[in-house]
């Protein structure tokens, strides 16, 4: 586990999106966050789909200490990965 993070949500508000915002905040996490505009479509714009090939949010990045990335898509395996990675032992 590392406290180390990197992490960049892309999200709104709707019910899976918060359900990530509401991960990071219990975990006590720093990120930057990107409203994703539904009535733009920028779910849909390729920069986006590089993240998400769904089109969906919410999707998250996370940059290690030797600069990859890691790219996240589905809230359930979003936040099973930041409790693994971050999560204090129970
Ligand atoms: N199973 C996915 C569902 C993601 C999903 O349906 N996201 C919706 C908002 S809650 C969305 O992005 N809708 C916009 C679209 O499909 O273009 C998850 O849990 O992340």
């Amino acid at each position: 586990m590392s406290s180390d993070s990197n992490i960049k949500l892309y999200t709104t508000q709707t019910p899976n999106g918060i359900k990530i915002s509401i991960t990071l905040e219990e975990l006590g996490l720093k990120y930057e966050t990107t409203k994703i505009e539904f009535s733009k479509n920028t779910q849909k714009e390729p920069w986006f789909l590089e993240i998400n090939p769904n089109g969906r949010v919410p999707a998250l990045t996370d940059t290690f200490t030797d600069g990859k990335e890691i790219r996240l898509f589905e809230s359930g395996s979003i936040m099973q990965y930041l409790v693994q990675r971050y999560g204090r032992p129970g």
